[in-house]
């Protein structure tokens, strides 16, 4: 709680007290999770403040930069977002994030029934899911592709091929403020974030609406994204029906994101294949996005076991290990591209194990979710809320109190 009121700037909760100044979406959407536990309706708000940044064709972006004098680069001016039509009038990013949104609004219903918040806001979260079945669909699977690894966990190794395609020319290394206050080696490396500029700079020149997706430079069809948004569709109908409506878009969404993502297993590997759109075959990336249909409920009984014991609980992949007791690592530990320290590329995440807790319990995996439970609240326990952790010293890395790590524990406390 201390550390949420620390970081609340009286419109929204910043992410973190120094290096993520503005309202980031799914940033937000987790604090109002942790919110719906201690005060509600300072949850709504959350989630009214950044809704105040959705784009005229529905689309609720990544970052909404309320006006704040704070010393952060890359920032609005990067995005130029005054120039495009459809942008609101506060700046904002040109991307989107992982819709969890409607679980927020969800969670908070369900703390304290408002019907007069789900009218004011569920259009709003309905336009925005259309946008995404409108604008980001590439065949009849019902899933969606991103166009920046800004919209999912950046870093990840499982964007590095398609990433590596990008052209970042001969720019000279990006102001970044984020490696005043962070190591080095705890964040993504300067080539890496030319090539993120490179890509908002080819988006911009079409206001961040191409034509088609196969004319983007990067386009994935992220797991993870496809399956938060799976659940905050479900989360959507069922909001609906408490107003009386039947919410047939959300729930048929839901049904045929559902069946996308279950086409993705893959029997070897006991995990889901992720695709990037521009390559051939979809892969088994080694990163913990292969497991995430488990938090939409995708799995069936026995994929379900082979997932948790064969990949996110086996010590040679995602599970604790005698050297790395830390569980879950964002990367497996038998892939080349783990690295313990580096922001999305190995260590522990709380959002990562707050979704899959919630996959665990869904899909009535108790025990199994309550080892992870425990194991994420004694990481907390002993190293606060941090950013992100190492998988083999529970040490806390990136930035110090951390919004959603501290959100997500009060609603990991609630069970
Ligand atoms: C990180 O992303 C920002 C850019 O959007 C950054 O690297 O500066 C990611 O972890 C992202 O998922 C998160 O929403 C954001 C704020 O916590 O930080």
């Amino acid at each position: 709680m201390a550390v949420l009121r620390k970081n609340d700037t009286g419109l929204f909760v910043k992410p973190a007290p120094a290096v993520y100044p503005f309202q980031w979406n799914w940033d937000s959407a987790f604090v109002a999770i942790g919110l719906a536990r201690i005060d509600v309706a300072r949850g709504r708000q959350e989630v009214r403040a950044l809704l105040r940044g959705r784009w005229e064709d529905g689309m609720v972006p990544h970052i909404v930069f309320h006006p704040a004098s704070v010393d952060y680069s890359p920032g609005p001016e990067l995005w130029g977002s005054a120039s495009c039509s459809a942008a609101p009038q506060v700046a904002t990013s040109g991307l989107t994030q992982p819709p969890v949104v409607a679980t927020a609004v969800r969670t908070l219903h369900e703390a304290s029934p408002d019907a007069g918040f789900l009218e004011e806001v569920l259009p709003v979260v309905e336009a925005w899911h259309a946008w995404l079945h409108r604008e980001r669909v590439f065949d009849g699977s019902g899933l969606v592709a991103i166009v920046h690894p800004w919209e999912s966990a950046d870093n990840a190794p499982r964007f590095d091929r398609a990433l590596a395609r990008v052209d970042h020319g001969s720019a000279p290394a990006p102001m970044r403020s984020d490696r005043r206050p962070l190591a080095a080696a705890e964040r993504p490396t300067n080539r890496d974030y030319a090539r993120y500029l490179a890509l908002v700079e080819s988006l911009r020149r079409c206001d961040y609406r191409p034509q088609s997706l196969a004319e983007t430079r990067f386009a994935y069809v992220d797991l993870m994204f496809n399956a938060v948004l799976a659940a905050a569709e479900a989360d959507l109908a069922w909001l609906w029906s408490e107003l009386g409506e039947r919410g047939e878009r959300a729930s048929a969404a839901a049904t045929r994101l559902r069946t996308g993502l279950a086409g993705r297993w893959d029997e070897e590997a006991a995990a889901y294949k992720e695709l990037d759109l521009h390559a051939a075959e979809g892969e088994i990336a080694g990163t913990v996005g292969e497991l995430m249909p488990l938090y939409a409920s995708v799995p069936k009984a026995a994929q379900a076991r082979r997932l948790f014991d064969e990949a996110l609980w086996a010590p040679t992949r995602y599970g604790p290990s005698p050297e790395a007791p830390w569980a879950v690592t964002t990367v497996s530990k038998s892939s080349p591209d783990f690295e313990p320290r580096r922001y999305w590329r190995g260590p522990v995440w709380i959002n990562i194990n707050w979704l899959l807790i919630r996959g665990l319990e869904r899909l009535g995996l108790r025990d199994e979710a309550e080892d992870l439970r425990g194991m994420t609240l004694r990481l907390v326990e002993a190293s606060g809320f941090s950013e992100y952790y190492h998988p083999s010293t529970g040490n806390p890395l990136g930035s110090p109190e951390f919004s959603w790590s501290a959100a997500l524990t009060l609603d990991l406390l609630h069970r």
